[in-house]
């Protein structure tokens, strides 16, 4: 019965600023993802499906949407303890100060958590994209007798310097900890992580900035103190003075902080066999919105996913996640796309007065060329609009779009006119 001890708290998220545009109007857990989910349903579904469902979810800010999303998705029986409530920063007479890092967001948030009755807190990341079982990491971490488990995924020195490298002993104890070291500074941080992964040139251990704590270990360390962070200071600082065992986890598992990964993240799941399978018995779980199935006319489909609710009569779509109530007008060609869709059908006479005064309606018109990029959701964009990104482009944020690493973005809401070129 060890789930039912355990308390869960999501990192929504700090400013978000690395997925601006995305998070201009809403907190980062709330970015769609994948046609129809949030980015706060992988984590969130993580927890249910590994039976652990006190769920915390940390914000700095709490957009209307986030509070929407959570009220209509995740219900629970009046009869069961299970619940998913949102925390954000709030100013009270001790505290003035939004979050000030991962650790002192869960600080802030602690005499919330100690209403409950439980004996570990699992906290999480929430812009990561896996599926795990966190009931064995909490099998491994009682068994071991740790005080704090943090899970670890091998990697290679490259993408070693985004992460925390440790170092474990063949009890898997943790010995050292250094936050995102550089190029230079890895050298000589390998770990024994086994034949496979060896292989590969994964020689690496990362920090997945999952942290499993004892409830008293945690509270000490956060309570009376300023350490802001869990990566910079708490994990550092904890490293032989108390036990921390590694559990190593080898399955799909990326970060998806920046505007490159969220487009590869939701690209790829496009792909023959993706990575992130959707289509396993572990269900993402999301809201029910009961729209009709989408309806589709004349179009070259390649690997694209289609979300519940769409109109299209486009001639070709590729590589293309197509959100819940998109609507392509014909002639349009869409490849390398994330297109998240819209919150509402415009009405047949809304529709017809757009197209007498020559005005976008929602979704994307007729004779379009649109290629790599993600268009937010509720656009406007006319006909013989042409969105053009790849490597040609440089950086910048404009009035209507931003482009990011050759991506780019459509912002939400944005009106492109007729024969725009972007
Ligand atoms: P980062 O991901 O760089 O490294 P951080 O920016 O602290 O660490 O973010 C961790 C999570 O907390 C993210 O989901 C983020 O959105 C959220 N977060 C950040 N600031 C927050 C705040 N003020 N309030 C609420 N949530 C906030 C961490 C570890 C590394 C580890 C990587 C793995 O520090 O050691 O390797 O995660 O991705
Ligand atoms: P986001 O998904 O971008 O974070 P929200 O979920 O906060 O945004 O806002 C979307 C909500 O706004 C939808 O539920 C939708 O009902 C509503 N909405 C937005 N624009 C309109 C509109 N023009 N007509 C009707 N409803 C709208």
């Amino acid at each position: 019965m060890v789930p039912s001890k355990v308390i869960s708290i999501i990192l929504g998220g700090g400013q978000g600023s690395r997925l601006y545009p995305l998070t201009a109007t809403r907190s980062k857990p709330a970015v769609p993802i994948a046609g129809k989910y949030r980015l706060v349903d992988i984590p969130i579904s993580n927890c249910i499906n590994s039976n652990l469902k006190r769920i915390f979810v940390l914000t700095q800010f709490n957009s209307a949407s986030l509070n929407k999303h959570i009220k209509n998705t995740y219900h629970f029986s009046v009869f069961s303890d299970a619940f998913v409530d949102i925390l954000a920063a709030e100013q009270t007479p001790l505290n003035t100060t939004w979050y000030q890092g991962t650790a002192d967001a869960v600080r802030q948030s602690l005499h919330h958590v100690k209403q409950h009755d439980f004996e570990y807190v699992l906290i999480l990341s929430g812009d990561q994209l896996y599926q795990m079982d966190f009931e064995a990491m909490v099998d491994s971490h009682v068994e071991k007798g740790a005080d704090i488990s943090i899970a670890t995924i091998p990697v290679n020195a490259k993408d070693g310097t985004s992460f925390g490298i440790l170092k474990a002993d063949e009890n898997l104890s943790i010995t050292a900890f250094t936050e995102k070291p550089n190029a230079e500074k890895i050298i000589g941080w390998e770990s024994e992580v086994g034949e496979e992964m060896a292989k590969q040139g994964r020689h690496y251990l990362a920090s997945m900035g999952i942290y499993l704590f004892n409830k008293d270990v945690l509270i000490s360390m956060l309570e009376g103190n300023e350490r802001h962070d869990f990566g910079k200071e708490i994990i550092p600082q904890a490293v032989g003075v108390n036990k921390i065992v590694s559990y190593q986890y080898e399955g799909y598992w990326t970060d998806i902080g920046n505007i490159d990964s969220f487009f590869e993240a939701n690209l790829g799941i496009t792909d023959e066999v993706p990575e992130f399978n959707l289509f396993s018995p572990c269900p993402i779980f999301s809201r029910a919105r009961m729209l009709p199935p989408s309806k589709i006319s004349g179009t070259k489909l390649n690997n694209t996913v289609i979300a519940d609710g769409c109109i299209i009569n486009a001639e070709e779509i590729s590589r293309a996640v197509i959100g819940i109530r998109t609507r392509i007008g014909a002639g349009t060609k869409i490849s390398n796309c994330y297109v998240m869709g819209s919150d509402y059908y415009q009405t047949l006479e809304e529709i017809e007065g757009l197209k007498q005064t020559h005005k976008p309606l929602t979704g994307i018109g007729e004779n379009c060329t649109i290629n790599n990029a993600i268009l937010d959701k509720n656009c406007f964009i006319g006909n013989n609009v042409v969105i053009n990104g790849g490597p040609h482009l440089q950086d910048g944020d404009f009035d209507t779009h931003t482009c990011k690493d050759g991506i780019i973005v459509i912002k939400k809401k944005a009106i492109i006119a007729d024969g725009t070129v972007i």
